[in-house]
């Protein structure tokens, strides 16, 4: 039996102005969108829904809006980093946590230390501190494991809590993402043996939609970049990547040479870069959460992109160093007040554009035949939820239907 919403507004992401309707019904049968407009035009097919006690939802004149999307998130990981939190207000900058052996490594020891389930059981409070906000899909990175059997450890949590929470997973292998010690100082060695094993095994499994590398100076370099990128064409899957974070690497022309889903972080990126991500539709992913929890000063060129039609998305970069933040419309209120997003770019950032980002086209949108992933907000306009921040305005939200 199908389900009607009535009495509120869309918000349908259709447009720059996101596309709402006032005075709007939505009727959704099994996991999908089926009819939405004006309640006026309701075909008379589902007008006898508004009678029934379980298949009709009064939305009280709030907002209807796709479920939101957290397009880059490392949410399985052992450990806490909360010392280097202090030390990093003691003076000492991440960079130099990272050269003496702290940072991404700390936390690569401690996932390699921990079992699945300890894993799963952090990673699961996570996740259900973002769907408590509206988030009906999480990207997922690997990254803390470093090695072929810790890499797929990682990968099989993220894809478990798919399988066990009403969330959607999307997972990327970013073995690249630090050198680990059994590989010191020989990097291209380690790329290699990304390339020849880590890749192929992670494919065969099915454990990863997508490919990710960090490049950057305390990362890897734009041509070993390039050639993990090569590597997972070769395999069939896309590519994405962690670029111009601390400085510029031109790593976003790289990506996008490879028509990459997306670009992330950007603080440093350049005329260059932004060119080459309009031509190839690569999606800029940015990081406010990140960029305040390190305490930037560098801003994204968003004025820039914005001017080149580069589509916007932002996301929590969920992780125990640079972003210990599980609140998605958290990160859409710093993305106006730090970024100077308009609350139509924060939307669309965590709705149609987070979508395209993880090169989704069923979800992120309110369109007939997209799956119904919704979420019912108490507030009339948009920009209420990138304006407060203390109060979860979710009223309630629906996974593909449920
Ligand atoms: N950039 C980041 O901000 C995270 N990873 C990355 O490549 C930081 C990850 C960490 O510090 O644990
Ligand atoms: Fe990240």
């Amino acid at each position: 039996m199908p389900t009607l919403f009535h009495n509120l507004t869309l918000a349908t992401m259709r447009d720059a102005d996101l596309g709402l309707i006032n005075q709007a019904a939505l009727v959704c049968e099994h996991d999908r969108i089926v009819w939405l407009g004006k309640e006026a035009n309701l075909p008379v097919q589902w007008q006898a829904l508004k009678k029934s006690p379980t298949h009709c939802v009064n939305g009280n004149g709030g907002l209807l809006s796709p479920a939101l999307i957290d397009c880059h998130t490392h949410l399985v990981w052992g450990g806490s980093r909360a010392n280097e939190f202090k030390q990093r207000l003691h003076g000492v900058n991440y960079e130099a946590i990272a050269a003496a052996g702290g940072g991404i490594i700390s936390t690569v020891r401690a996932t390699r230390a921990a079992t699945e389930a300890e894993l799963f059981a952090s990673a699961k409070e996570r996740a259900e501190a973002l769907i408590a906000q509206g988030v009906s899909c999480i990207e997922i990175k690997s990254g803390y494991g470093l090695s072929l059997d810790h890499e797929l450890k990682q990968l099989r949590v993220a894809r478990k809590l798919g399988a066990e929470l009403p969330v959607r997973v999307v997972t990327t292998l970013l073995a690249a993402h630090a050198l680990p010690p059994e590989y010191k100082d020989r990097a291209d060695d380690y790329i290699a043996y990304i390339c020849d094993t880590i890749l192929p095994a992670t494919v065969a499994e099915g454990l990863a939609d997508a490919v990710d590398v960090f490049c950057e100076n305390i990362g890897f370099s734009r041509e070993q970049t390039d050639r993990v990128f090569a590597a997972a064409q070769a395999l069939g899957l896309p590519v994405k990547l962690h670029a111009e974070q601390l400085s510029d690497q031109d790593g976003a022309s790289l990506v996008a040479s490879y028509k990459g889903l997306s670009a992330d972080h950007l603080e440093y990126l350049s005329d260059q870069g932004i060119a080459a991500m309009a031509a190839a539709n690569t999606v800029a992913v940015l990081l406010p959460g990140a960029y305040y929890f390190l305490r930037e000063t560098k801003l994204p060129p968003i004025e820039r992109m914005r001017a080149a039609g580069v589509n916007m998305a932002i996301a929590t970069d969920a992780n125990p160093g640079t972003s210990p933040i599980f609140n998605l419309p958290l990160m859409m209120h710093m993305a106006c007040t730090l970024f100077r997003f308009t609350p139509e770019e924060a939307w669309l950032g965590t709705t149609k554009h987070a979508a395209q980002a993880l090169g989704l086209t069923d979800t992120g949108e309110l369109k007939v035949g997209m799956r119904a992933d919704l979420a019912l907000w108490q507030m009339s306009t948009p920009e209420e939820l990138c304006y407060e921040f203390g109060i979860n305005r979710l009223v309630k939200r629906w996974f593909a239907g449920n």
